[in-house]
C-alpha cells in the first residue's frame, strides 16, 4: 500500500508501464527518489547533468514509442531541464518531467532555490503543467500529466513542493471539489474519410511523376510507404528524422532532403508534378517543389502540421500506416515507369559523386569517409545518433541506413549535446543492440564528455558493451564557420570557432573505457571493426579535416559569390579550405586566385 505521497507517485508510475527515469537528485525531490528507492519498480539511471536526463527521456520515446520521464530537483535542476525538454517538444514526443519545489509554506518568499516553475515550463510542457499543493489532488495531476503527454505526444510537467512528497498520501474523498482519475489511455485509429481518400487517390493517380517526402511520422509505416511508392513509381525523399522509414538500399529512395540532404532529393522536389508528404514537419520549404508547379497530398496524425510548408490540395489528418494502409487499394499501378527509371538514375550517379568525395584525401581524415566506412559495417539492428554539427551532414548523407535500424538526433531543435544522451537512453531501451553516437569535439566539450561517465557507471549492466562514440575532432565548430563563409560572406572568425584539442580517446581510458585516437584515412576502417568487436565501449578520436566543406546540395550563385568573398577576406584557413572545396564541389565558384 503507497503511504507517502512520493510513494504513491511511483506506484501509479509503474501503474502507468513506466520502468526506468532518467534524473538527478536534490533536496527539492528527495521525497519522491527516497520513494523510488523502497519501491524498486522503476530503475532510476543517474545522469550527469539534468539537461542530459531529458535528452534521455526524449530518446527513450523515440527509440521505443513509450512515455519517457526525466526528475529534477526545484530551482537549477528544474531549469537544467528545459533544453532536453524543448527537444522532445519539437520532435513531438511524449515527455513528462517531474520535479521537486521548495516547501509550501516557503513560496513566495523569495526562498532559496525558489524559481516560479509553473511560468518557467509553461511554453515548453504547455500541454500540461501543475505544481501540487495537496496529497489528494496528485492522483489526478500525475493520471492527467501522463495522459495528456500520451496521448497528444507532447512534454507535460508535475511539480511537487518538498514537504509535500513526504506527507501521508489520501486518496481523494467523496466530495464536492474532489476528482476520481483512473490509469490508462487507449489511442484511437485515425483514419481520413473515405471520400476524401478517394479525393487524394484521385489526385495521386493523376500524376506522371510522383514524389513522396516521409518525416518521423512515417517510421511505423514502411510497409505501406514501400508498396505505395511502387505502385506510383514514385520516388521517395527522406527527413531527416525520417531516415529510417525506408532502407538506401532501394534504388529509387533518394535520401535526405534539404540542407543537410542529397541532389537526388532536391531534383525529385523541383522535377515533380505530384508531392505526397507523410508524418513530416520538414521546415525548409525552398527544398519542396516551388510553389503552384505540383500538386499535393499531405498525411499527419496532428491538423496543425497539415498544409504548412506547402499549399497541399488535400490535408488528411491520419496515422500514416493506417491511412496508406486504407489509401492503397485505390491506387492504381502506375505502368509508365519513365520517372521511376530518372530517380534511379539520379541516385546512381549521386552515390557514385557521394563515394568519390568520401575517398577524397584530406588532412589529416575526410570525416565523409569516417561515415562511409561505417556503413557497411554496422550490425543490421544497429542505432545511430548523430549530435548537431558537421557530423549531422556525413549522417544525413554517407550514414546508409539498412531495414531494422533506427537513428536519430535532435530534430527540431538541432540543439548540440544530444548524441551521447540519446545513444546511453537508446542502449537502456536495447541492450542487446550496437548503439553508435556521432558528435562533433565542440559538442563533446559542451556536454557529451561528462555523460561518457554515465556510460562507464552503467556499461556492465547493459550485459555487453556494444556502444561506441565517434568524435570528429576538427577543432572547429565547423558546421557554423561553413555558414560564416557561405551564408554571411564572412571569413572564419577564429576567436569564436576555434576550440581547444582535447584527447577524448585518453579521457575515456581514463575512466575505464577502451580509446583508439586515428589519424589517418587509411586507418579509418579498420578502427571501426576494432570498435565494433569490443566487448567494452569505445570512444574513436577521429582527427578530421576541418576544409572539408558541409555544403548544401545546390549552391546558390549568391552563396557562391559570398562563399568566394569570405576567403578573399583573410580567411585564417583558405588555402586548405581551397583545396579541399576544388577537390570536393566547387571547382567553378572559386576565386581565380
Ligand atoms: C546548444 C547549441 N548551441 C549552439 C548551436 C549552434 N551550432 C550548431 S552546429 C555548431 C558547431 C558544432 O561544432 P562541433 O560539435 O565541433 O561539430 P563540427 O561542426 O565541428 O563538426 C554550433 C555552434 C546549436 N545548434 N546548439
Ligand atoms: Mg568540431
Amino acid at each position: 500500500m503507497s503511504s507517502t505521497v512520493g510513494d504513491f507517485l511511483v506506484e501509479r508510475l509503474s501503474q502507468w508501464g513506466v520502468k526506468r527515469i532518467f534524473g538527478y537528485p536534490g533536496d527539492g525531490i528527495n521525497g519522491v527518489f527516497g520513494a523510488l528507492r523502497r519501491s524498486g519498480k522503476i530503475e532510476f539511471v543517474q545522469c550527469r547533468h539534468e539537461e542530459m536526463a531529458a535528452f534521455m527521456a526524449s530518446a527513450h520515446a523515440k527509440f521505443t514509442g513509450e512515455l519517457g520521464v526525466c526528475i529534477a530537483t526545484s530551482g537549477p535542476g528544474a531549469s537544467h531541464l528545459l533544453t532536453g525538454l524543448y527537444d522532445a517538444r519539437l520532435d513531438h514526443m511524449p515527455v513528462l518531467a517531474i520535479t521537486g519545489q521548495q516547501a509550501r509554506t516557503a513560496l513566495g518568499g523569495h526562498y532559496q532555490q525558489e524559481l516560479d516553475l509553473m511560468s518557467m515550463f509553461k511554453d515548453v510542457a504547455g500541454a500540461f503543467v501543475q505544481q501540487a499543493s495537496a496529497p489528494s489532488q496528485v492522483r489526478h495531476l500525475l493520471d492527467r500529466a501522463v495522459r495528456t503527454a500520451v496521448g497528444e505526444r507532447k512534454v507535460t510537467a508535475l511539480i511537487l513542493p518538498n514537504d509535500l512528497q513526504d506527507l501521508p498520501y489520501e486518496e481523494p474523498a467523496r466530495a464536492h471539489g474532489t476528482l476520481h482519475s483512473s490509469v490508462g489511455v487507449c489511442r484511437p485509429r485515425v483514419v481520413p474519410r473515405e471520400a476524401d481518400l478517394v479525393d487524394a487517390a484521385q489526385l495521386l493517380n493523376a500524376g506522371n511523376k510522383v514524389a513522396i517526402l516521409v518525416g518521423a511520422g512515417a517510421l511505423q509505416a514502411s510497409e505501406q510507404v514501400r508498396a505505395l511508392a511502387e505502385k506510383l513509381g514514385a520516388g521517395v525523399a527522406k527527413a531527416l528524422l525520417g531516415k529510417a522509414v525506408l532502407p538506401d538500399e532501394l534504388p529509387w529512395v533518394t535520401g535526405c532532403i534539404g540542407l543537410l540532404g542529397t541532389e537526388p532529393s532536391l531534383k525529385l522536389m523541383n522535377e515533380c508534378d505530384t508531392l505526397l508528404m507523410i508524418g513530416s514537419g520538414f521546415p525548409y520549404a525552398e527544398f519542396l517543389p516551388k510553389e503552384g508547379h505540383a500538386r499535393g497530398v499531405q498525411i499527419d496524425i496532428a491538423p496543425n502540421m497539415l498544409g504548412l510548408r506547402y499549399p497541399m490540395d488535400i490535408n488528411l489528418v491520419g496515422d500514416a500506416a493506417d491511412t496508406l494502409k486504407a489509401l492503397l487499394p485505390l491506387i492504381e499501378q502506375k505502368t509508365d515507369r519513365r520517372w521511376r527509371k530518372k530517380v534511379e538514375g539520379w541516385r546512381k550517379a549521386w552515390d557514385t559523386k557521394l563515394e568519390k568525395r568520401a575517398l577524397t584525401t584530406a588532412d589529416p581524415i575526410n570525416p565523409q569517409r569516417v561515415v562511409h566506412e561505417l556503413s557497411p559495417r554496422l550490425p543490421d539492428n544497429a542505432i545511430i545518433t548523430s549530435d548537431s554539427g558537421s557530423c549531422a551532414n556525413w549522417f544525413a548523407r554517407d550514414l546508409r541506413i539498412r531495414e531494422g535500424m533506427q537513428c536519430s538526433l535532435s530534430g527540431g531543435l538541432a540543439s548540440m549535446g544530444a548524441a551521447v544522451p540519446y545513444a546511453i537512453a537508446a542502449k537502456f531501451a536495447h541492450p542487446e543492440q550496437t548503439v553508435v553516437a556521432l558528435v562533433g569535439d565542440g559538442a563533446m566539450q559542451m556536454n557529451n564528455l561528462a555523460e561518457l561517465i554515465t556510460v562507464a557507471k552503467y556499461w556492465k549492466q547493459w550485459g555487453n558493451g556494444r556502444w561506441i562514440c565517434a568524435v570528429f575532432n576538427n577543432q572547429d565548430l565547423n558546421q557554423v564557420t561553413w555558414e560564416q563563409r557561405v551564408m554571411e560572406g564572412d571569413p572564419k572568425f577564429a576567436a569564436s570557432q576555434d576550440i581547444p584539442d582535447v584527447p577524448y580517446h585518453l579521457f575515456a581510458i581514463s575512466i575505464g573505457l577502451k580509446g583508439i585516437c586515428v589519424e589517418r584515412d587509411e586507418d579509418v576502417a579498420a578502427a571501426w571493426e576494432q570498435a565494433l568487436a569490443s566487448d567494452v565501449p569505445v570512444v574513436i578520436d577521429f582527427r578530421t579535416d576541418p576544409n572539408v566543406p558541409p555544403l548544401p546540395p545546390h549552391i546558390s550563385l549568391k552563396q557562391a559569390r559570398q562563399f568566394a568573398g569570405a576567403l578573399l577576406q583573410g580567411d585564417p584557413d583558405s588555402v586548405g579550405v581551397i583545396r579541399q572545396t576544388a577537390r570536393q564541389v566547387l571547382s567553378s565558384v572559386l576565386p581565380k586566385k
